[in-house]
């Protein structure tokens, strides 16, 4: 029996350095009444979708850096987006600057039940970029200066979605969707719904080689297509998009099924919902074949995966006559 979802990923244009948390949501609002005209029961925003790309920006003091975070979710500014999914009925996904009550920071995401009780919460695990002031770069990106690495692990539950009953959701967030190992942890809990924002500039700002924007794309629906197939989940990929500070974002939001394929694509690099009617029996197929897990997974060869991190050179195969 089919189990029916409409999902959507609502994409954000780019939301200025001088703009405030209002500007944001009232966009985020308009967004959602666009899914409630189109019967959407899911929607997922970006990464950090309350303000602007903050860690390109640098402030000497780290404090100084707070006025980005929130410490309460509603809050005064954030409560209109409650108020929406309450009244639409809808569920979302929302990316966000978190600081907790004991004064730590994390690049967090909520999946938010249209009561506007919170479902699941979890913290981004890989945090690209670096610490301190590059000056080579020419635009920084201080992730890891701004957020510690999250400690929520890649949780998973099991909990009523729209009308298609129970849903095993996750979630993870831009970077993560480059790593096999984050997806593969949501894999081995059933996952059957992959939420995750992101915001990815169109250009490589390491200088360390020329990639060009067609890769980037490339890179990211790749990995999200691939993250997906193997291990047989929905995915709903959410980007903030455009010329955001004066640097471009590239967009290209997508939907794709358990088998890989991209069921829907941002075309803009503005706000744009994109929706998808999501079958979640789909998972099934690769769930019990290919990707049947308990029947076909080697762990006694994977002790390298979680034993080391960085990479190894390999022994030197050696002629027998030398
Ligand atoms: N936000 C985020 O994680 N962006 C990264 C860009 C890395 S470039 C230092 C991404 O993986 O898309």
């Amino acid at each position: 029996m089919a189990r029916r979802l409409t999902v959507a990923a609502a994409q954000l244009g780019p939301i200025q350095k001088a703009e405030g948390r209002d500007v944001a949501v009232g966009r985020m609002v308009r967004l959602m009444e666009r899914a409630h005209q189109r019967g959407v029961e899911v929607v997922v925003f970006p990464e950090l979708a309350l303000t602007t790309f903050f860690p390109r920006w640098y402030e000497e003091d780290r404090a100084a850096a707070d006025n980005w975070f929130e410490a309460a979710l509603p809050s005064n500014e954030t409560a209109p987006l409650f108020e929406a999914a309450r009244k639409y009925g809808i569920a979302f996904h929302l990316g966000y600057a978190e600081k907790t009550p004991e004064g730590r920071h994390f690049n967090t995401a909520v999946f938010v039940h249209p009561s506007g009780e919170i479902v699941l919460k979890y913290r981004k695990v890989h945090l690209p970029g670096h610490a301190e002031y590059d000056p080579v770069r020419k635009v920084q990106h201080l992730e890891k200066r701004y957020f510690e690495v999250g400690d929520l692990g890649f949780p998973v539950v099991r909990a009523p979605v729209g009308g298609a009953g129970p849903v095993n959701v996750g979630m993870l967030i831009c970077n993560d969707r480059r790593w096999p190992e984050a997806w593969r942890v949501l894999g081995l809990q059933s996952v059957e719904l992959v939420m995750l924002g992101y915001n990815t500039p169109s250009l490589n700002m390491d200088n360390r080689g020329f990639e060009a924007h067609h890769l980037r794309v490339l890179h990211s629906h790749l990995s999200i297509q691939a993250g997906c197939y193997q291990n047989a989940t929905f995915g709903v990929a959410a980007a903030k998009a455009g010329v955001e500070d004066g640097h471009e974002l590239f967009g290209h939001s997508i939907i794709v099924n358990p088998q890989g394929e991209i069921m829907a694509q941002a075309t803009s690099w503005d706000d744009e919902l994109i929706t998808a009617d999501c079958d979640l029996e789909m998972c099934r197929l690769g769930r019990e074949t290919i990707f049947n897990f308990a029947a076909h997974r080697r762990v006694e060869a994977y002790a390298r995966i979680t034993a080391q991190t960085g990479a190894q050179p390999p022994a030197e195969w050696q002629p027998r006559g030398a």
